[in-house]
């Protein structure tokens, strides 16, 4: 009976540690699991949006490019002829899923900067929005702005 409690106990926790980390796959060079730590020690970048209900809120986190950076997606000079067709799948803990094209998240493109974000006003994400939300600053509506983010897939929709 001890043992079952602890094999369960011990479940649980793996469970709960591995839904604190994320996950970067596909056409990378070097897949990523990341963890809130490996996070907090990787460039900060900020991102301001709208909630649902109108109000804005500060979000800081890492950027999607800086994260690529370390996993070796095409980026910049690289992010050009069939580069083009690759797309960047989000899936959350409900299962949630949101793209973006490559192109929306590479400064050679846009200015504009997605973040993953791990704390908002300057503290953790609350409870059931965290450990991880990516934040698209200036967008219409925040359905993009899609919490307990699992992992980043980086594809290819080419034909
Ligand atoms: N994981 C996950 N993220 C999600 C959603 C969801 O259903 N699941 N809904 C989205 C939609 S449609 C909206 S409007 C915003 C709502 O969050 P907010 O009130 O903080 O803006 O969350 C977005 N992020
Ligand atoms: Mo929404």
């Amino acid at each position: 009976m001890k043992l079952i409690v602890f094999v369960f106990s011990f479940c649980l926790l793996a469970q709960a540690a591995s839904s604190q980390q994320i996950k970067v796959t596909g056409e990378v060079t070097k897949p990523l699991t990341l963890s809130a730590a490996d996070l907090a020690a990787m460039p900060r970048s900020t991102a301001i949006a709208k909630d649902k209900q109108g109000v804005a809120h500060t979000f800081s986190g890492v950027a999607l490019a800086d994260i690529f950076a370390q996993a070796g997606v095409t980026t910049g000079r690289q992010l050009r002829g069939e580069n083009l067709a690759k797309y960047v799948l989000i899936t959350c803990a409900d299962n949630y899923q949101i793209v973006f094209s490559l192109a929306e998240l590479d400064s050679s493109f846009t200015d504009r900067v997605v973040i993953l974000a791990d704390q908002m006003e300057g503290k953790p994400l609350p409870q059931g929005v965290g450990p991880f939300r990516i934040v698209v600053p200036g967008e219409k509506k925040p359905a993009r702005n899609c919490f307990q983010v699992t992992s980043i897939a980086i594809k290819f929709a080419k034909e």
